[in-house]
């Protein structure tokens, strides 16, 4: 898509700090970290939201969560690491490209607690 941010990037439009890449998925370092370790991995292909998958797309989350499972090694995330997907508004979705966040590095806090007011 165009306009899209992440297409952007995917395209090599727009910088990003690169961690993963292949043919259909691409994996960089968060602009705005929330864990010392804080990757977003998205497919190249504009797809706006995990509520957008169907089973002709869904093959690349599959593929994405294989890529999460080895860069979960590669970047030292032995005790464990969490994977997020904000979908839609109520899921505080802030771009409109299906994006998976890999964070790890500290430990998680649950449950996700709406935002204050
Ligand atoms: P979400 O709220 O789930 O839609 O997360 C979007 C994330 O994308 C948010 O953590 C900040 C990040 N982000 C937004 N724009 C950019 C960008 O241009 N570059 C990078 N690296 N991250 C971005």
């Amino acid at each position: 898509m165009d306009d899209c941010i992440f297409c952007k990037i995917a395209r090599g439009e727009i910088p990003a700090n690169k961690v993963y890449e292949d043919e259909t998925v691409l994996g960089f370092y968060d602009l705005d970290p929330q864990a010392p370790v804080h990757v977003l991995l998205i497919p190249k292909e504009h797809i706006a939201s995990a509520a957008e998958i169907t089973p002709e797309n869904s093959s690349v989350v599959a593929h994405i969560f294989e890529v999460a499972a080895k860069l979960s090694k590669e970047l030292g995330l032995a005790n464990g690491f969490r994977i997020v997907n904000n979908c839609g508004r109520d899921g505080m979705q802030s771009v409109q490209h299906l994006h998976f966040h890999l964070l790890g590095k500290r430990r998680m806090g649950w449950p996700p607690f709406p935002p204050e007011e």
